[in-house]
């Protein structure tokens, strides 16, 4: 039992824990008796099971479970004592860049390669000719899915749920559920396509899929906004981590010794400094003798990318997954891949703290359309840049028009959902008009 946090320690930890968190507004109460257990906590309970556990042999591992947390700096994280007991049993990454501020667009970067100029959680759309890592894996025939924690339903398209308050009954529902923090639904080649958007699922179809015996390859996890951190405090994290990741470390169906976890925050909380985030990668995959040790080279979300790519070889988006400087492969992986990684020194470090100065198409202030990726680009996987239906290759980076300032004219991007919309429906509600 590799990966077991040894029993006193667990008791130590909480009992810590729960003295930090009495003196905070909220305390930590677990939504079900286990991870592999449904709840009415969570709304809906799962009736249909993945199907497929076919199984694509990565040249690292076999399966990436990433977990997402919140806005937390590293140093906060990394003396929080169930994290320093936690970077123990993987490795920890000390150069691990979120992509900007605030949170959203650093999950649209983990899927897209990029994040499109957006600096702020808006509810926005992109286009189905824009790819994601979602394409590269389907297409050598890779599993995955999200499990969004409090999401009511699969493939759910409001901006956020709001469910009765499972910590606190007497208190007034609350919104658990954030789409800020789901980035497939914010793609439309996925939220707009039936066949994927099952592949949106919430916390109880974990349950399902794990017992089952069909947790998918690439598994993308965003716990609520209480567990993540984002409404609390990296001490309550811990509590829910010690609930929900604690017991699968140690179960086969999720962590075998082909399995890596890579678990990060999507930013610092200090946006003043470089925006390094506490990155460790755990499971069964991460090389015994790396185990407790740390990693200085520079990764960013991208690598995230990178790595999936190096691993099954597969193609690319051609945007900042094969950017070198910001697209290290996680090192254990690049090291079995022949990847090689590039050498960036700490006064080289992009400036990833920055916010908002960004051109795009997901920036009002500074709008450019979507432009076709760089198709000559080669990432870490060797394979070609992805194509989606629909995407118009002359439409390069080059030939574009300099940035516009919509919001001067009182107007904003054309991927902007407005007014935000809390409707659960999958559609979208002013896609090609102009918004009421
Ligand atoms: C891990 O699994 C083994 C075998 O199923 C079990 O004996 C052990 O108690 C488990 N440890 C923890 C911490 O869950
Ligand atoms: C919901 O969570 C609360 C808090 O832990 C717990 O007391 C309750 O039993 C849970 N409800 C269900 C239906 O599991
Ligand atoms: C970003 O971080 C650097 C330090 O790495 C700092 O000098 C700079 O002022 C920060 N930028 C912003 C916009 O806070
Ligand atoms: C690659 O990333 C670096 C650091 O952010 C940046 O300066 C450079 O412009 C990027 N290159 C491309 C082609 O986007
Ligand atoms: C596109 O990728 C090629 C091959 O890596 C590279 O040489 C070129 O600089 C890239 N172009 C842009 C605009 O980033
Ligand atoms: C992508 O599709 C949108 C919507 O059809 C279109 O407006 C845009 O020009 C396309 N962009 C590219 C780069 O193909
Ligand atoms: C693709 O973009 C080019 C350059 O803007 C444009 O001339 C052409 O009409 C577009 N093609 C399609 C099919 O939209
Ligand atoms: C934008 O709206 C403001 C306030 O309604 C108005 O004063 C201004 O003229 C409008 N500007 C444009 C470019 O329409
Ligand atoms: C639809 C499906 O396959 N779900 C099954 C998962 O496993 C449980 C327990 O064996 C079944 O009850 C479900 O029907
Ligand atoms: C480099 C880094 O980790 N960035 C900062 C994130 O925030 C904390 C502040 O607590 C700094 O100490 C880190 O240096």
């Amino acid at each position: 039992m590799p990966f077991a946090i040894f029993p006193s320690v667990v008791v130590f930890l909480l009992s810590n824990i729960r003295l930090a968190c009495a003196l905070s507004a909220q305390t930590f109460e677990p939504p079900s008796t286990g991870p592999l257990v449904q709840t009415a906590n969570y709304t809906t309970f799962s009736t249909d099971s993945l199907q497929d556990a076919t199984v694509v042999k990565g040249k690292a591992f076999d399966r990436i479970i990433q977990v997402w947390f919140e806005n937390t700096d590293f140093d906060t994280t990394a003396s929080t004592p169930f994290f320093e007991e936690l970077a123990k049993q993987g490795v920890l990454f000390t150069n691990y860049l979120a992509t900007t501020h605030p949170s959203q667009p650093n999950y649209v970067a983990a899927l897209g390669g990029d994040f499109f100029g957006m600096h702020d959680d808006n509810m926005y759309h992109i286009p189905s000719n824009i790819s994601t890592v979602i394409d590269l894996l389907e297409d050598k025939g890779v599993t995955w899915a999200t499990y969004q924690e409090n999401m009511p339903e699969v493939g759910f398209y409001g901006s956020s749920f709001k469910a009765p308050n499972y910590g606190n009954p007497s208190a007034a529902p609350y919104t658990y559920y954030y789409r800020k923090h789901n980035p497939p639904i914010i793609f439309d080649s996925i939220s707009q396509d039936e066949a994927r958007a099952k592949y949106v699922r919430t916390f109880n179809d974990f349950a399902n899929d794990v017992v089952n015996g069909t947790l998918p390859q690439w598994v993308f996890v965003t716990p609520n906004i209480i567990n993540d951190a984002h409404d609390t405090h990296v001490d309550f994290a811990a509590e829910f981590l010690e609930y929900w990741l604690v017991p699968l470390l140690n179960d086969t169906r999720v962590n075998s010794d082909r399995t890596l976890i890579l678990l990060t925050f999507d930013e610092n909380d200090t946006h003043a400094i470089e925006n390094t985030v506490f990155t460790v990668a755990l499971g069964g995959a991460v090389p015994r003798e790396l185990r407790g040790t740390k990693d200085d080279t520079l990764y960013t979300h991208y690598s995230s990318i990178s790595t999936v790519e190096a691993n099954w070889g597969l193609g690319s988006l051609g945007r900042q997954d094969t950017n070198a400087t910001v697209s290290n492969v996680l090192s254990f992986v690049a090291e079995k891949t022949g990847y090689k990684n590039v050498h960036v020194p700490v006064d080289q470090f992009p400036q990833y703290n920055l916010s908002g100065i960004f051109p795009g198409a997901l920036n009002a202030k500074a709008f450019v359309p979507f432009a076709a990726p760089n198709l000559t680009a080669v990432g870490a996987g060797g394979g070609p840049v992805f194509l989606r239906p629909g995407l118009n290759t002359s439409l390069t980076p080059e030939s574009l028009p300099p940035p516009v300032n919509l919001n001067a004219q009182n107007s904003t991007t054309p991927w902007q959902i407005s007014p935000r919309t809390t409707s659960g429906k999958n559609l979208i509600p002013c896609a090609g008009r102009k918004c009421p």
